[in-house]
């Protein structure tokens, strides 16, 4: 069944003569998946509906943000209360240590976090931090992880094990990834042979503890550990990226899941509760060496905006007040679903593995299990794009990415579940 898209498509040529791509952020172009991105209009629980009225069933959620679901009403109020006293100060405000106090509960290896506007500024942040804290320069990050935008993280994958960044996008100088290491996820022997060849020289390792970002792909056992022992005992700094996975995969992130204690972590998405907000944080002793205690310089207009506070505030409370209870309810329902779409593409012939932590899961299109960016790399893009797009047709809204993970909210009901996995078993024999 295809749906009306005519308000999107004269949106969207509107938007395209005004913004780039008429985006903010490329991977809402659908270029991946083709055909004509819905421009949406309204958010309620798990659903979204497109300016023509068409009704999805919605597990991008932001991209990790709206755990809650869309427009949850403890969140609104919190905005609406907040927007009555001003919007913005450029001033400290008493919300912002109250943000900071959830979020160092929740992970004991921050002592001390600074709140900044993006995820890319919290790793950038994180790794100017770390290189000061170590007097080293290079830097370890892995293949099919991403860490935001800044210079330094747009590296393609060395051709060899230990070969040196490669820019990854135009206007990288060469010169600004020299120092960026890029090496294959879930191999411990390719992170050995860095720090033998770099030895001394590696001031941070920074991972996605659980990859959201080449599709969802979980550490091997042991994996975190052994970059954790590793790091330690050379001097350099273990930074987990948990933008994606802080309080997605469990309250405490994937720290608290794999028992792992980074010595910096950088946090976003969820702490924002789908505003503008990022994080990065650690011990006392690192976190003070950051302005205006410590030399390290980093600055933000709207650094700890009071919104953005108090929708990440009402977010958090709302996880904490049962989170036992609220994880493993999202993680069996994530787990049926995942469970039922990879039965209807088994029913249909269709090769398709499944990768899931808690609410977070990716649909991989090969016969392969996927661990890394080589096997995620595998999979039949095109026959993702045509099943994204019978989905959308059906109601139901993925990532418009073969290599990004979708999201579980609070508000999907088991009628969404059921409604999704018939929706793929149609799709799924369309192809
Ligand atoms: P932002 O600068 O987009 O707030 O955060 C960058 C970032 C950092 N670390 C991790 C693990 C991330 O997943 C991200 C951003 N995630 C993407 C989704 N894969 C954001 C979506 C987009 O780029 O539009």
């Amino acid at each position: 069944m295809s749906r009306n898209l005519d308000q999107s498509r004269s949106l969207q040529k509107r938007a395209e003569k005004l913004i780039p791509g008429g985006v903010n952020s490329p991977v809402r172009a659908f270029g991946s998946v083709g055909g004509d991105p819905p421009f949406l209009v309204r958010g309620q629980g798990a659903h979204v509906w497109d300016a023509d009225g068409n009704r999805y069933i919605d597990y991008v959620g932001s991209w990790g943000p709206l755990i809650l679901g869309h427009a949850a009403p403890e969140v609104i109020e919190a905005i609406v209360q907040a927007a009555r006293n001003g919007t913005s100060f450029g001033a400290s405000t008493p919300t912002e240590a109250d943000l900071a106090a959830l979020v160092i509960d929740a992970f004991p290896a921050i002592e001390k976090v600074r709140f900044v506007s993006s995820g890319t500024e919290a790793t950038m942040s994180a790794i100017r931090l770390a290189r000061a804290a170590t007097g080293r320069k290079i830097i370890v990050k892995f293949e099919g992880c991403y860490h935001g935008h800044s210079d330094a993280l747009l590296v393609k994958a060395g051709s060899g094990v230990a070969t040196l960044g490669i820019p990854g996008s135009a206007g990288v100088p060469e010169e600004f990834v020299a120092f960026t290491l890029a090496l294959p996820y879930n191999d411990v022997p390719a992170v050995v042979a860095a720090f033998d060849k770099f030895k001394g020289q590696l001031a941070c390792v920074i991972v996605e503890p659980v990859v959201g970002n080449m599709g969802c792909v979980l550490p091997t056992p042991g994996y975190l550990a052994a970059l954790r022992l590793i790091t330690a005992r050379e001097g350099t700094l273990l930074i987990f990226d948990e933008v994606m996975t802080g309080f997605r995969v469990a309250f405490g992130g994937a720290s608290e899941l794999y028992n792992i204690k980074p010595d910096l972590t950088t946090l976003g998405k969820i702490i924002g509760g789908g505003l503008p907000v990022g994080a990065y944080g650690g011990p006392a002793k690192l976190m003070d060496m950051v302005a205006p205690v410590g030399p390290v310089y980093q600055a933000g207009t709207l650094s700890g905006n009071p919104l953005a506070m108090a929708a990440g505030i009402a977010t958090l409370c709302q996880l904490k007040a049962n989170r036992q209870g609220f994880y493993k309810q999202l993680d069996e329902m994530a787990g049926n679903l995942v469970a039922g779409v990879t039965l209807a593409a088994k029913e249909a012939g269709i090769a398709m593995t499944a990768n899931r932590v808690g609410s977070m899961f990716t649909f991989f299109f090969t016969d392969r299990q996927v661990t890394d960016w080589q096997s995620a790399s595998t999979c039949d893009t095109v026959k993702f794009g045509r099943f994204h797009g019978a989905l959308l047709d059906a109601g139901v809204w993925l990532p418009p990415s073969q290599f990004e993970a979708a999201f579980l909210s609070a508000a999907h009901t088991q009628g969404d579940i059921e409604d999704t996995i018939a929706a793929a078993r149609e799709a799924l024999a369309l192809l």
